[in-house]
């Protein structure tokens, strides 16, 4: 059974054993494992049963990145939107040749009246799980099936499991500026990217789609190729940051890294009718992404 669904959960299996795992309440993917290898970290302390964001996988951030701000319209909505918090349906699934795919959708009906009080726009999320030997494509498409425009932020918030996050590189992002949301500034990226420490970093407009986690002991890694999602996200919170969330283990921030791409440094703005779409293709890397210039 390619796609099946049980308790919530659509469960993605692949000819070739590869497989993945979304639950409804956020359209949250949980796992993909290649060679029975799972790639994804969620949190032994994550709380799946819809009361609150699961911390791990892949949460869909939309419409705002973090919390909004006055007088923005998105500025009363929870931290990274509703839809991470809603509960989507499976819209469809299909298995073609060398893949395995499965639809979810996300509209205003679908929404708790609260949230249709704050954010007042007829809108339509489709996200799609796309599933080979190999990769996984998670694409995002948003619909303004309304009469008047919005403008939102989206973000893949992908929480990569790693053999230890001080030793992964993340290559790809040199020579791009970026936000540090811990010191409070914008630096100029020379480099790999390495963990020594909280990072929370947002980097706009990134040249290069191809972003890779290089596990430097393994020889392994993870890479993201991007498609129509210029700004990336990373984020550890290390210590004490680990310490201050209930649903997440003190030492977890060793095995996780969150390399997010989505559209958050300016906010995206959709005329009535009109549709916008972005995805990231996760595949395994042994080699090293080419530096952008
Ligand atoms: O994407 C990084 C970030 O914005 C961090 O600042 C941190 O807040 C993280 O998201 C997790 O947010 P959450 O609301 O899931 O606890």
């Amino acid at each position: 059974m390619p796609v099946s669904h049980q308790n919530n959960k659509a469960v993605l299996t692949h000819p070739s054993g590869a497989s993945a795992e979304v639950y409804l309440y956020g359209a949250t993917l949980t796992s993909w494992k290649v060679a029975n290898k799972e790639r994804i970290f969620v949190s032994e302390k994550a709380i799946l049963d819809g009361s609150k964001a699961i911390r791990g996988g892949i949460p869909l951030v939309f419409p705002v990145f973090g919390k909004g701000k006055a007088p923005h319209v998105t500025a009363a909505l929870p931290q990274h939107g509703f839809a991470r918090i809603s509960l989507w349906k499976l819209l469809n699934s299909s298995d073609e040749t060398n893949t395995v795919t499965a639809e979810f959708g996300l509209d205003h009906s679908l929404i708790s009246e609260e949230n249709r009080k704050l954010w007042p726009f007829d809108f339509s999320l489709v996200y799609t799980v796309k599933l080979a030997a190999d990769t996984i494509e998670t694409k995002l498409r948003v619909h303004n099936v309304g009469d008047k425009s919005f403008d939102f932020n989206t973000l893949l918030h992908t929480y990569f499991l790693i053999p230890d996050a001080s030793s992964v590189k993340v290559i790809g992002l040199s020579g791009v500026d970026y936000v540090d949301k811990v010191l409070q500034t914008t630096v100029h990226q020379e480099g790999d990217i390495v963990i020594k420490g909280e990072v929370d970093s947002v980097y706009a407009n990134v040249k290069s789609p191809d972003v890779q986690i290089s596990y430097v002991a393994e020889q392994g890694g993870v890479q993201l190729h991007l498609k129509g999602l210029n700004d990336v996200v990373v984020w550890n919170p290390w210590v004490a940051k680990a310490a201050g969330m209930a649903d997440f283990g003190n030492e977890e921030f060793h095995k996780m890294i969150c390399v997010e791409a989505g559209q958050v440094a300016e906010f995206i703005a959709l005329a009535a009718g009109g549709s916008w779409e972005g995805s990231q293709v996760l595949s395994e890397s042994q080699r090293t992404v080419v530096e952008a210039g």
